[in-house]
């Protein structure tokens, strides 16, 4: 069997989870929730969607920087195992899938998400179009467990990935912490980590990329107030707020939020809980934060890992950047 599914999370985690974040997100001023509930079924295909839109540039200069490194980074990594947080459906791993099994080393591929239906099927997928690899699946949050494969069973040096910008969804606090926990797992001589990461740019460009004209991203927005409705018999009406991307100078990041066109009370029976909006009242979705070359060395130096490449796409629109402790 090349194919193993580690669940780390009780399969209630999910709602859990969800109804504590719901909770804080509701009593909390101002009201926000964590990003990673916008990935049900028709979340995850509508973030599908955004990624081919002509407004979103990220996952486009992602895969121009990663086809014109992936060779690279094999030689330079060596790597025989490759993590992927966050991994999703594991499209875009698939150049350095390439990468490093034609440079002979790679033996295992370990993705970890939370979903464990998406992770299933990638797994499989990735088993199926790469007969010599073997793929160790791990269902876990990689902001409270990165789920890496142990050593010695698992063999080095490995690659943990963390790919597409999702570092830009924590803020500076839960970077640190985030960046850290990285550092502290990669033990074995010659691991190394590689980070994908949205640059800071002109602010129109940027805020286009989070509400582009066909409202797939309004759609995908609205899209948690729909999960909330599903998983905890909420009553929010997605058409009673309107989806604004707005650029936070001062932190150099966007922000994705549902504002309230009018005042209204919204009940929320799993969690015996009332929201008052008021009118013009926002609920924040997402923070989607981004970087400077410098700043991000400093904060990668600050959690023990050092630069040792980092690569842009032709117009610097987007960094992946290898790094080691
Ligand atoms: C998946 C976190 C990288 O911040 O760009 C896309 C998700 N949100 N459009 C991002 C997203 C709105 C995204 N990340």
């Amino acid at each position: 069997m090349r194919i193993t599914l580690d669940r780390r999370l009780p399969a209630n985690h999910a709602a859990r989870a969800l109804r504590a974040d719901a909770e804080a997100a509701l009593t909390q001023r101002p009201k926000t929730l964590p990003p990673k509930w916008f990935y049900d079924e028709h979340g995850s295909t509508l973030f599908d969607r955004i990624t081919r839109l002509p407004e979103y540039y990220l996952t486009r200069a992602e895969r121009q920087i990663l086809n014109a490194h992936a060779d690279e980074t094999a030689r330079l990594t060596g790597a025989r195992t490759l993590v992927e947080l966050g991994s999703g459906t594991s499209t875009k791993t698939r150049v350095l899938l390439d990468a490093l099994t034609a440079a002979g080393t790679l033996k295992l591929y370990a993705p970890v998400d939370v979903s464990a239906a998406t992770l299933d099927r990638a797994a499989e997928a990735v088993c199926r179009d790469y007969p010599d690899l073997r793929v160790a699946a791990t269902v876990a949050d990689f902001e409270t467990d990165l789920a890496l494969p142990e050593h010695p069973e698992h063999p080095g040096p490995r690659l943990v990935a963390f790919l597409g910008s999702t570092l830009g969804n924590l803020d500076t606090e839960a970077r640190a912490t985030f960046l850290g926990r990285v550092r502290a797992e990669l033990t074995v001589e010659g691991d190394a980590l590689l980070l994908g990461v949205d640059l800071v740019k002109d602010p129109n460009t940027l805020i286009r990329a989070y509400d582009d004209d066909q409202g797939v991203t309004a759609a995908f927005d609205k899209n948690v107030l729909r999960v909330l409705n599903r998983e905890l018999g909420a009553d929010f009406d997605p058409g009673a707020f309107d989806h604004k991307a707005i650029w936070n100078a001062e932190a150099e990041r966007i922000e994705m939020r549902l504002r309230a066109r009018v005042a209204h009370r919204v009940e929320v029976p799993a969690l015996a809980l009332t929201a008052d909006f008021a009118r013009a009242e926002d609920l924040r979705t997402e923070i989607s934060v981004k970087f400077r070359r410098e700043p991000l060395t400093e904060e990668l130096a600050r959690a023990g890992l050092t630069v040792a490449h980092w690569w842009t796409d032709p117009q610097s629109r987007f960094a992946v950047l290898l790094a080691t402790p």
